[in-house]
């Protein structure tokens, strides 16, 4: 048995507002999709934040839908969760992943495992998970992740799909500490972290993909050492053990990131030696250059960086560090840079919160270039994000109401209710009456919306 694991290919995103950023991600997806195809897999799984918004634009929707048609017509089954950004924390929300049920993209929830459908049962696979669920829902997280391990006993291989961050791996920002995930899974399908992953835990893999393009700047590092693309997952099925091997397949990036710090005493120089290796590239590069060490004018070398600079490069962020201008600063504090980014994030500090210092500066970036319409956006994620949750705490309570409520209503048409649970996704998606549309979102709120 052999599948593609993939994660976090936040189609849609325009990284910088750049439409070039924005076609970067559509572009190795596309790149995936055929590599995918070529290694003849079983089935894929993807690990969540299939999208960067829970609102996709018509672009990204089309892009996924031509490359999923294409694995369909493959024969090859799509297996996904949701990850945060696929989640829109508010009640009834459906992640976009439902928009492609019928091209063969299959939701895993942790009420519906897969285990029916005829190639997973012949070969004893049970394929279970959760979509993100965040910090303040912690306790049900673990109990999904304990039902699922007692749901997949019996099987021979099990694989748990997530997309959320664990300690080991992402020590600020987690909901799990390692030691809540059960041990009892061959293959951990982990998405959320955007580097690459792959250690072993419990009676198996755990894995992180990775993102697919770098969706911040920090993740340069990372693809430098162990490059961006999928993975491929083989068990052999030599000997008594199960063994999951993982292949990675590589992906290499349309663009590159540079990273440049010049002495201002060879800046001629440096500059022509950076300009010919970056026309030796296919595609403009993004470049952060840094002049330092020396005295001079900020704005003339702004200038002349800009008359190279600008044609050539997709973007170039510059950064001076004027020895005059650190002198003065160094009676403001030390090390600090006077550039508006630099000086926002030491300002922020005191949160001791990299969220908040990234919303800062995409919020200084895009203010700054008057697109209002995208600070607006970059604003309502954050707030949905970090407040979404006490305000679902205000409406859970107000839920448990309505629910009490339901329950025993319920209760007298208990007989229909268990007809219905028995009903898989299937039935109810080949139904198109009103009240099974209910009922899919019904099944929804369990899933989705109770974690929020
Ligand atoms: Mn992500």
């Amino acid at each position: 048995m052999k599948f593609a694991h993939l994660s976090d290919t936040h189609l849609g995103y325009r990284q910088y507002g750049l439409i070039e950023r924005e076609y970067d991600f559509y572009n190795v997806f596309n790149e995936i999709v055929d590599k995918i195809i070529d290694e003849r897999v079983d089935f894929v799984i993807h690990s969540g934040d299939l999208f960067e918004i829970a609102k996709p634009s018509p672009n990204a929707l089309l892009i996924f839908q031509e490359g999923l048609m294409k694995i369909k017509e493959s024969g090859i089954p799509f297996f996904a969760i949701a990850g945060n950004h696929d989640t829109i924390l508010r009640q009834n929300a459906l992640p976009p992943q439902i928009l492609f049920k019928k091209l063969g993209l299959t939701l895993i929830s942790p009420n519906n495992p897969i285990i029916n459908s005829s190639f997973l049962r012949e070969n004893d696979i049970f394929i279970g998970g959760t979509p993100y669920i965040s910090k303040s829902q912690t306790p049900l997280l673990k109990s999904l992740l304990s039902d699922l391990s007692k749901k997949s006993e019996g099987f021979s291989k099990r694989i748990l799909v997530a997309h959320q961050g664990i300690d080991k791996y992402i020590p600020f920002d987690y909901e799990l500490e390692i030691s809540d995930i059960p041990t009892s899974f061959n293959y951990y399908a982990m998405g959320h972290v955007h580097n690459r992953i792959i250690d072993d835990f419990g009676q198996g893999r755990l894995v992180y993909p990775g993102s697919t393009e770098i969706w911040r700047s920090n993740e340069v590092t990372d693809y430098k050492k162990n490059g961006k693309g999928f993975y491929i997952v083989d068990t052999s099925e030599n000997g008594a053990e199960n063994r999951f091997d993982v292949d990675p397949i590589n992906i290499e990036l349309p663009r590159e990131f540079i990273s440049k710090n010049i002495e201002y005493g060879k800046l001629n120089s440096e500059l022509n030696s950076l300009e010919s290796y970056i026309s030796s590239l296919n595609n403009k590069p993004i470049l952060n250059i840094t002049i330092e060490k020396g005295n001079f004018n900020t704005s003339d070398v702004y200038k002349k960086l800009n008359n190279i600079l600008s044609k050539i490069t997709l973007m170039f962020r510059p950064t001076f560090r004027n020895e005059e201008l650190i002198i003065e600063e160094r009676y403001i504090k030390d090390n600090t840079s006077l550039e508006p980014k630099d000086l926002l994030v030491e300002s922020l500090k005191s949160f001791d919160n990299e969220d908040i210092s990234n919303l800062a500066v995409d919020l200084l970036d895009s203010l700054s270039k008057d697109k209002f319409e995208d600070s607006q956006k970059i604003a309502d994620l954050f707030y949905e994000e970090y407040f979404g949750q006490y305000e679902t705490e205000f409406k859970k309570i107000i839920k448990q109401e309505s629910k009490n409520k339901k329950d025993n209503k319920s209760r007298l048409n208990s007989k229909t209710k268990s007809n219905k649970n028995n009903s898989n996704h299937e039935n109810i998606s080949n139904n198109n009456s009103n009240k099974n549309i209910k009922d899919s979102d019904e099944k929804f709120k369990q899933t989705t919306i109770d974690f929020n």
